[in-house]
């Protein structure tokens, strides 16, 4: 497929590692594809599914030990420890080479070496990057076909450069105690071993969008950040876009697919979705902030997905998509999870592959009696949502208006509230919280420090990502706004107070509004808050301005209990945390005790 030196010395040296018995080369085309989905089929691999209901759609299960992101078994291996920084696991890069080749050595025997050539970004376009990924998984091969834009024009776009991602990755035995995610941003290489899940293997996503890209884009003055982008448009037509970072599983595909309540439908508001999951973003000439998904998929979390929480998620699903540790409906050979409507199938098997009674459901075991796992995926073409942006392809990507943070709080933070300027927005984006969700391994519902929703995907030191984004602002003259939201606020019964889903729209209106400045807003001694009557609650039920006030209000007690542990979050990241978000953070503090 290609003379390129680089290329081919890099897949000797890994083929005579890991001894395949042959190389294939993906190429993209539909019969190569179609050929490997049916091995896969043949393999047990994937379930084809009820080919009338879900055409072209299939059914994979991982190994029970191998449900999620491994956080602590992710690492970032730069030459100093310091490179890497305090929040991330480090090791050493030749230790991590000698003991991963180790684990590679003969994994791949018996078996097929798949080369994918992938881009992140339109293949060509200023913002792409090219990656090759080395794996022993048919079920990789056919993510990443759907993830990332794959083929042989990414291969004639790299020509003779050798600037390309290495990926390499081995399902091997898929022993977790010898699971390994590790980088080498300094080598522009990714090396995966004893896991087949997701953001593990998936190797265009977490590994190379977020890990290596944001340490590129440190080095080339750019952004990597994992946010969504949207566009809605206003009944003149006029389209403004948002960039949103959420923690996994809080939203972001929710978010980014939003449909519109009945009183924005009828005045001819719309929303675009751009991208659900990752953006990189730079500064264009006109000195403004534009962004692109560099993806060319959803990886989205299956439960909870419905007709009303998520139409658009839910009919992008309908065809050619792989369904990943979902719920199978043995009746009519299709997927189901909890919370896709009230009717569990009767005759099923859980994601484990056992049979499975739904009436045994326990809400506080899910991972133990739920029919699909919390979190159980689906892979979709970003071609199949029926709200995609007429930009989702742009070259030169979308103009941002606004940044929006947003975690999952019970308490604390509220609704939305502005920031200042692009450094106390920076701020606010830095002392994210947020309560964790089933997307990566280990304890769920328990507040953590998320700056950004960056804290598992930042490929260097905390401190210098916080100073890379305080630099940034330097360079765009005219800055998106920055705003924090929570939908997750709850009342004294643990009951969501706020509708959220499409009724989130109702916020990101006041945001656009606030940025074109057609509307008031309070100081408070956190930032900008809403006016409660400027919040449009027309058409909700059970919301009322005094709610909205609710929602809005600040309890500077548990404020500075949050500043406490913001130092001590800070104390942690070490010395490079700016002194300009020090700064901020007295300010708080100050205003906070006013
Ligand atoms: O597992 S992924 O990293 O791909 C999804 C997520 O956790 O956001
Ligand atoms: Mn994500």
């Amino acid at each position: 497929m290609t003379n390129n030196k680089s290329v081919l010395n890099w897949i000797n040296e890994m083929a005579e590692m890991v001894n395949p018995d042959k190389i294939v080369w993906i190429d993209g085309s539909e019969e190569q594809t179609e050929a490997l989905r049916a091995e896969a089929c043949k393999t047990g691999e994937l379930e084809p599914l009820n080919a009338e209901l879900y055409p072209n759609c299939y059914l994979h299960r991982t190994a029970v030990n191998d449900v999620a992101r491994v956080e602590n078994r992710t690492f970032i291996c730069t030459r100093t420890k310091e490179d890497a920084g305090t929040i991330n696991n480090w090791m050493d890069p030749k230790e991590c080479y000698d003991k991963l080749s180790k684990l590679y050595k003969n994994s791949y025997q018996g078996k097929t070496m798949y080369v994918i050539p992938y881009s992140m970004g339109v293949v060509g376009s200023d913002f792409a990057k090219i990656g090759i990924e080395l794996t022993d998984s048919i079920y990789v091969v056919l993510n990443m076909l759907i993830m990332t834009r794959v083929g042989k024009n990414v291969i004639d776009a790299l020509g003779d450069s050798a600037d390309f991602v290495k990926g390499l990755h081995a399902v091997a035995e898929c022993d977790e105690e010898k699971r390994y995610i590790c980088h080498f941003p300094e080598d522009n290489t990714i090396w995966s071993v004893n896991s087949g899940y997701g953001g593990n293997v998936l190797l265009g996503k977490k590994c190379f969008a977020l890990r290596i890209a944001s340490y590129l884009g440190r080095k080339e003055g750019w952004m990597a950040e994992h946010m969504l982008i949207l566009g809605l448009e206003n009944p003149q037509g006029e389209v403004k876009y948002i960039s949103a970072a959420f923690p996994s599983a809080c939203g972001k595909t929710n978010l980014a697919m939003l449909i519109p309540p009945e009183i924005y439908k009828k005045a001819g508001y719309k929303v675009w979705t751009v991208g659900d999951d990752i953006a990189w973003i730079r500064v264009g000439e006109d000195g403004r902030l534009w962004a692109v998904n560099p993806e060319n998929g959803f990886f989205g979390v299956a439960p909870g997905t419905n007709e009303h929480s998520n139409y658009n998620a839910l009919m992008t699903t309908k065809k050619n998509c792989i369904f990943t540790n979902v719920c199978h409906d043995l009746d009519n050979n299709s997927v189901w999870w909890e919370g896709l409507d009230n009717n569990p199938p009767k005759n099923a098997l859980n994601w484990r592959g056992e049979k499975w009674d739904y009436t045994k459901y326990d809400k506080a075991d899910k991972v133990g009696t739920s029919g699909a796992h919390p979190n159980s995926r689906f892979t979709a073409m970003a071609s199949n949502c029926p709200c995609i942006s007429s930009e989702f392809n742009s070259l030169k990507g979308v103009p941002l208006t606004a940044i929006i943070f947003g975690g999952r709080r019970a308490k604390t933070a509220p609704l939305v509230y502005e920031s200042r300027n692009w450094q106390h927005g920076t701020f606010v984006g830095s002392i994210m919280a947020s309560e964790t969700t089933a997307a990566a391994a280990g304890a769920v519902g328990v507040v953590r420090r998320d700056p950004m929703a960056m804290r598992p995907f930042v490929g260097y030191d905390m401190g210098d990502y916080f100073a890379h984004w305080l630099n940034m602002g330097k360079k765009i003259p005219n800055a998106p706004k920055i705003f924090h939201v929570n939908w997750f606020r709850t009342d004294d019964e643990g009951h969501f107070i706020w509708p959220g889903f499409g009724d989130n729209m109702r916020v990101l209106m006041w945001i656009l509004a606030r940025c074109a400045g057609e509307v008031d807003a309070v100081e408070t001694p956190i930032g900008f808050v809403p006016k409660a009557e400027d919040i449009n609650i027309e058409g909700l039920e059970d919301v009322t301005v005094d709610t909205i006030r609710e929602l809005l209000s600040i309890d500077n007690a548990s404020w500075l209990e949050d500043v406490e542990n913001i130092k001590a979050f800070y104390k942690q990241i070490g010395e490079r945390v700016p002194a300009e978000l020090y700064d901020e953070l007295a300010i708080l503090e100050a205003n906070l005790k006013k």
